[in-house]
């Protein structure tokens, strides 16, 4: 890893010298400090600070351990084409050990981790990649002699933070699909203890980006939800954000992909898109730089929940999901204006704003899906109870 420390330069004095070695404006960098410091919602004036942790700090030194997984998270961290994130990412950590990465092989590589572990004790982040599988001792994943579980175990004693990025290292991932006959499992579930987790498959890299210059700039990792997912960036549904919302609140759905629906860019809802039970920031961040709806959805594929613990993956593509809040966002127009007389516009607002929102947005929903499971049993028990009346008669 030494090559890549001297291709990004150690020496980190000035705002200047690190604009240089970034080849960015003074501007764009500046700006990029502000856009982390929104994106993990913090106060104004924070952009500074993050400038000053990186103008200022040492680097902190990173080790990566990559076990089950396709290596998909560090591809997405390294694919960034603006403004090269993998420069950032690179000059923000010290990346000491990464199997993919390094030039270093066998012996030689092992060493580098074992040194920079020695060299960093107590306050080197460890990161790790893929899923870890338990049965038969961790026999199924060994790296030099080593099960996954030993290495990690090994690794995790001395590290000032601990971070699981992708889904396979947060709960398993891919690798846990039933019939798991590795036993593959997540990160805490080996240590015994909350990690911080950066689901997806792969994970945004800003997350982890931000999460780590939060390392950097206050001493600690993010605040997380109860599945150690840091709520700057987990804690909205996708659902909730997606440009595609509209549809679903006006009932405009594809029914099969290529459809006019699915050209026009209806909701994916009954294609099995998984956004109303999934939390994550892929609508309002998405991936690769690339412009614009440059997420699943955007791009026409149903959201498949990777990110969700027990949706990814375990739940059948196809599936349609469950709703977890049927309120339309607050920002959103109503599809129906309500026309109301007597009353003044003040008022009438005023009483029907609460209601309007719970219970219109749940008829709208009853009404957009036409396969809400509590409309169909109400519409099969009204038919039951109709035909029982006639019977009767
Ligand atoms: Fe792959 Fe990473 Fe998916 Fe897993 O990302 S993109 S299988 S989350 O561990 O390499
Ligand atoms: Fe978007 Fe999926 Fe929600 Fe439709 S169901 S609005 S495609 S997140
Ligand atoms: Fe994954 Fe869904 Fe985002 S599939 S990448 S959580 S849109």
């Amino acid at each position: 890893m030494g090559d890549l420390n001297e291709i990004f330069d150690l020496e980190r004095k000035t705002l200047h010298d690190v604009v240089q070695r970034l080849d960015m404006s003074r501007r764009d960098f500046l700006q990029f400090c502000s856009t982390l410091a929104v994106a993990m919602g913090l106060p104004s004036g924070a952009e500074a600070a993050i400038a000053k942790a990186i103008e200022n700090a040492k680097r902190p030194s990173v080790i990566w351990l990559h076990f089950q997984e396709c290596t998909g998270c560090s591809e997405s961290l390294l694919r960034a084409e603006h403004p090269t994130l993998e420069k950032l990412i690179l000059d923000v950590i010290s990346l000491d050990y990464h199997e993919t990465l390094m030039a270093a092989a066998g012996h030689q590589a092992e060493a580098a981790r074992k040194d920079a572990m020695k060299a960093n004790k107590g306050k080197y982040v460890l990161v790790v990649e893929g899923a870890i599988p338990v049965k038969e001792n961790g026999i199924y994943c060994k790296i030099g002699g080593q099960t996954a579980i030993d290495m990690v175990k090994e690794c995790a004693v001395d590290a000032a933070a601990v971070i699981a990025i992708g889904s396979c290292a947060s709960w398993g991932g891919m690798p846990s699909t039933g019939p798991n006959p590795s036993g593959s499992t997540g990160l805490g579930e080996v240590l015994g203890k909350p990690v911080v987790t950066i689901p997806g498959c792969p994970p945004n890299p800003y997350n982890f980006l931000a999460s780590v210059v939060h390392f950097l700039t206050f001493g600690k990792l993010p605040d997380v939800d109860k599945l150690g997912r840091p709520k700057f960036a987990y804690s909205r549904l996708i659902h909730e954000n997606c440009e595609r919302r509209a549809h679903f609140d006006a009932g405009r759905f594809a029914m099969e992909f290529g459809d006019s629906g699915h050209r026009q860019g209806y909701c994916l809802y009954k294609l099995g898109c998984k956004g109303p039970e999934t939390y994550a920031n892929c609508p309002t961040l998405g991936f690769g730089d690339a412009g614009e709806n440059n997420w699943p959805v955007g791009c026409g594929h149903p959201c498949i929940g990777c990110t969700e613990k027990g949706v990814g993956f375990t739940k059948p593509i196809h599936q349609v999901a469950r709703m977890l809040n049927v309120a339309p966002p607050l920002q959103y127009p109503r599809i129906v204006e309500e026309q109301g007389q007597g009353a003044t516009f003040a008022s009438a607002a005023a009483l029907t704003a609460l209601a309007a929102a719970a219970a219109g947005a749940a008829a709208m929903l009853t009404r957009n899906l036409g396969l809400s499971h509590a409309a169909e049993e109400a519409q099969r028990a009204k038919e039951a109870s109709k035909a029982k009346e006639k019977e009767g008669m």
